[in-house]
């Protein structure tokens, strides 16, 4: 497909930004050719420059449950765009926002609100530390936690996309705070408590892994988390960034039973907007300041804008629960003809399409995929006016706004791939 208009729009941004990107898995890197830069988006769908249209399974990477331009989400923003943009002081709004959190996730009894899922995980592991007077944190690979210097090891999206084992500019004695384990492993977490559990402050896991693309738990690996944590006085945290208002209105916690001590929040509790939030027991965020001594602090925290655009998001969730019935089968529909060759993996709205046989259970499975044949399948459906994730690990979305023809014409795409 001939796409001047990205071509040369790419090529001006690569002179003035590194790889002409402003977040790594954009730049097609691992799939090659041009990134398609945007114009709009309506519903379930994208235009780029060119004026070619998509059905979008990215959805701004999580956060577009509702679709694009949803009408209760834009009428929030710009009413409040009407009070003014930010204050740098406390708003109702922001009240309203922790209470609407707690009431989708019991287990978050004290919420702080931040601006990126990066920040949330970044807090989220410094009150662990600050907590129980702890340094280690056990991580799992192929997991992703946004770009903590600590938990960029052995770290799905980006990293692995682009075949980055560990970052540089992390110093030796940040990674060596980190423990990476293989997912869905119960034994070497059991190993590294009887070993160093004195010293361990945190789990932190994606109860559903989406950053080697989409990986479940096993049966009894999040429980089994859930009682090494316990047994070892650690903090749990679950990174619900991805999964948190998505595989149900409470998130992976709600869907498997489990109670985390700490939940890091992001992309639709923003509702499209930049906003992020980690909570969890009150007696481990009464540390945070100025309760407690442990010190986190933004000037944009808590932006009214965004907070508007997070509060109409969760009211619309609240209002239609019909919302995770409806994306559950849209993502079933889509998933059920699987070219030869290909595994998928889904959790409710969450899916990958794995190219490898087999089951991909951790990240050891996800490497063996066939990434040059993914990369043949991307831009086939995308010459089919489909756009899908421009990398194997990462997960596909589905919003509420997919439509049943929608679905039907990317199972034909998918149909009609012969690489
Ligand atoms: N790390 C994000 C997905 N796992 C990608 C974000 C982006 O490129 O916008």
């Amino acid at each position: 497909m001939n796409v001047p208009e990205s071509d040369a729009l790419f090529a001006r941004a690569q002179e003035s930004i590194p790889g002409g990107v402003n977040s790594p898995v954009r730049a097609f890197r691992s799939v090659g050719g041009t990134p398609r830069f945007i114009a709009r988006g309506d519903g379930a769908h994208l235009w780029d420059v060119d004026g070619n249209e998509y059905i979008d399974y990215i959805c701004s990477w999580g956060p577009l449950i509702l679709g694009h331009r949803p009408k209760a989400v834009l009428d929030a923003i710009a009413s409040t765009l009407e009070t003014g943009t930010t204050f740098g002081a406390p708003t109702g709004r922001e009240v309203e926002l922790a209470e609407l959190i707690k009431s989708f996730v019991p287990s978050v009894q004290m919420v702080r609100l931040v601006n990126s899922g990066t920040e949330a995980t970044m807090s989220a592991l410094r009150v662990a530390r600050g907590f129980t007077g702890r340094t280690l944190t056990v991580k799992f690979e192929g997991c992703y936690h946004g770009h903590v210097d600590s938990l960029l090891v052995k770290a799905g999206s980006g990293l692995a996309t682009l075949g980055i084992a560990d970052t540089v500019g992390v110093p030796k004695a940040f990674a060596d705070t980190t423990i990476a384990l293989p997912y869905n492993d119960l034994d070497p977490v059991e190993t590294a408590f009887k070993e160093r559990g004195d010293d361990i402050a945190a789990i932190i896991v994606e109860p559903v892994v989406g950053n080697m693309g989409c990986v479940p738990p096993a049966p009894g690996f999040l429980e089994g988390l859930r009682s090494l944590t316990a047994r070892y006085g650690a903090v749990l945290i679950f990174d619900e960034v991805m999964t948190g208002f998505r595989l149900s209105a409470g998130g992976a916690q709600q869907l498997y039973g489990i109670t985390p001590d700490l939940t890091t929040m992001g992309k639709i509790i923003g509702g499209g907007l930049p906003l992020a939030a980690y909570g969890g027991r009150a007696d481990i965020m009464k540390k945070v300041a100025p309760l407690g001594p442990i010190y986190q602090a933004g000037t944009l925290s808590g932006n009214p804008v965004a907070v508007s655009a997070g509060i109409a998001t969760l009211k619309y969730l609240k209002a239609h629960p019909e919302v995770y019935s409806i994306i559950e089968q849209r993502a079933a529909q889509l998933t059920a003809f699987v070219p030869q060759g290909v595994t998928v993996n889904r959790v409710g709205s969450m899916f990958t399409f794995f190219f490898q046989e087999g089951a991909i259970t951790d990240y050891e499975s996800a490497k063996k995929s066939d990434t040059a044949r993914f990369g043949r399948f991307f831009h086939h459906l995308l010459d089919c006016g489909v756009y899908f994730p421009p990398s194997q690990y990462e997960a596909c979305f589905m919003s509420a706004v997919h439509s049943v023809e929608d679905i039907e014409k990317t199972v034909e795409a998918i149909r009609s791939f012969e690489g």
